[in-house]
């Protein structure tokens, strides 16, 4: 698989097509400069490319997802070099052009561009003491890679609005109890598995249907509801001529376990 080196990620397949990709810039509690992010592109590309890989999930160390955008490398750029060189923009691979579905798995701090990123995932798990927030404000700024949008479509107005006001951080406890998180586990190690293991069920369906439940679920974000059926159900339909839909539906009447094409 994606045996390349890297600086400040570390990418392995722990589980039958999973991909794990853990941040890894323990010095800086895993603040996102630049490399990182390019690294982390590279990675999450390569394993969507790769055709035994059916899932992926990402995570930081116990004590930090991430601790945000790296304010030292942000703090004395202008204006024009922001706007320029189009600062933020190479983060918004993820979420735009990564098609298998991607899992975080937060432990420790996710703050700032660290919280944004995990709500970029396709699902969010934490732990308990995971600690997240959108603390920009504190720095005179305001959320940059999407968090402002993210958060407030996830758990509400009010509460979002709340929370970036005053750059209060929240548990992963909480994160969980306002649906912005998918599972809270009591433990670290906990969360990794269990992110592992929907990993997995997930890489083991249909990677046709997959992508397809990826994609229809996403509209849902952008569509009104009636666009929104209309777009799912021409996928429904689109899906009756993939080899998939034969195998899982004369599979079940048969009374077998599918045996998935995974193309
Ligand atoms: N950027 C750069 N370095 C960082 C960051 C960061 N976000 N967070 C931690 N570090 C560094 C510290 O400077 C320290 O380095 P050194 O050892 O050289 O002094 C090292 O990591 C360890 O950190 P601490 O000693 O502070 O560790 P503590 O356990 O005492 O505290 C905290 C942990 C509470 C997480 C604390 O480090 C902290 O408050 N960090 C900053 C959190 C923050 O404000 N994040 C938001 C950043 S702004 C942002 O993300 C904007 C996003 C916009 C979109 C993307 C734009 C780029």
């Amino acid at each position: 698989a994606a045996e390349k080196s890297y600086e400040y990620i570390k990418v392995s397949t722990p589980r039958a097509g999973v991909g794990l990709i853990e941040l890894h810039r323990p010095k800086a509690l895993n603040a996102l400069f630049t490399p990182l992010i390019h690294e982390l592109n590279t990675a999450l590309k390569t394993f969507d490319r790769d055709a035994s890989i059916g899932a992926m999930v990402i995570t930081g160390s116990h004590k930090a997802f991430a601790a945000g955008a790296d304010i030292k490398e942000m703090s004395t750029k202008t204006f024009a070099e922001a706007y320029g060189d189009d600062f933020i923009e190479s983060w918004s691979e993820l979420p735009n052009t990564i098609k298998k579905p991607v899992i975080a798995a937060v432990n420790g701090h996710a703050l700032g561009g660290g919280c944004e990123l995990a709500m970029m995932c396709d699902i969010m798990y934490v732990s308990e003491k995971a600690n997240l927030g959108q603390p920009e404000i504190k720095l005179g700024v305001i959320p940059g890679a999407g968090g402002s949008q993210r958060l407030t479509r996830a758990i509400g107005k009010s509460k979002a609005m709340e929370l970036i006001l005053t750059g209060r951080n929240f548990s992963g406890r909480e994160a969980y109890e306002w649906g912005l998180a998918a599972k809270c586990f009591e433990t670290a190690e906990e969360c990794l598995e269990g992110a592992l293991g929907t990993a997995e069920t997930v890489a083991g369906f249909s990677r046709i249907a997959v992508k397809a439940c990826k994609e229809v679920v996403n509209k849902s974000q952008e569509l009104g509801i009636r666009e929104g059926v209309e777009y799912e159900r021409r996928v429904f339909h689109g899906l009756f001529g993939s080899e998939d839909q034969k195998i899982g539906m004369s599979a079940f009447a048969k009374k077998e376990k599918a045996q998935w094409t995974h193309r």
